[in-house]
């Protein structure tokens, strides 16, 4: 009976992990004010926690603002959105965070990247943690309720073994 009860809780850890490692999240950039000037991006920026895997979604009003993704930490203090290596401007734009490292977006129109309509993202590695979400967080959690259900199954479990 105890190697059952080992057995299930070995079972419970592995898919707890490979939950919090597959889990990725949707950040709408700038939260509910979106891709905007009066945004303080540095504020939201500053209280995200942004994974491989995750994606920034930039949402704004398609011709008066673009996304453009700059080189490196230089061209995002000058504002040299001319050199950028991408530029989107459908208004909701999606850019996958696919590997680890600091990336830069400034909007293209004149004057607003030096107004601070400018974002850098630093990605890490995750390390299977997903706790680290607070609840001011505007993310939006894609496996969200499977998450829920997954840290729910040691509850289950104990019950599960108490009643056989
Ligand atoms: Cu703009």
């Amino acid at each position: 009976m105890e190697g059952a009860y080992n057995c299930v809780f070995l079972v419970v850890a592995i898919v707890t992990v490979i939950m919090g490692r597959t889990l990725a999240s949707k950040y709408v950039v700038g939260g509910s004010q979106g891709w905007d000037e009066s945004t303080d991006f540095n504020s939201w920026s500053s209280g995200q926690t942004f994974k491989v895997g995750d994606e920034l979604v930039f949402k704004y009003s398609s011709g008066l603002h673009s996304v453009n993704e700059l080189a490196d930490e230089k061209a995002y203090k000058s504002c040299d959105v001319g050199s950028s290596l991408k530029s989107l401007n459908s208004g909701s734009d999606t850019i996958k965070l696919d590997k680890a490292g600091t990336r830069y977006f400034a909007c293209g129109t004149s004057g607003h990247c030096d107004a601070g309509m400018k974002v850098k993202i630093t990605t890490g590695n995750g390390g299977g943690s997903s706790s680290t979400t607070t609840s001011s967080s505007q993310s939006v959690h894609v496996l969200g309720p499977f998450y829920v259900i997954a840290s729910l199954l040691p509850i289950q479990m104990v019950l599960f073994v108490l009643l056989a």
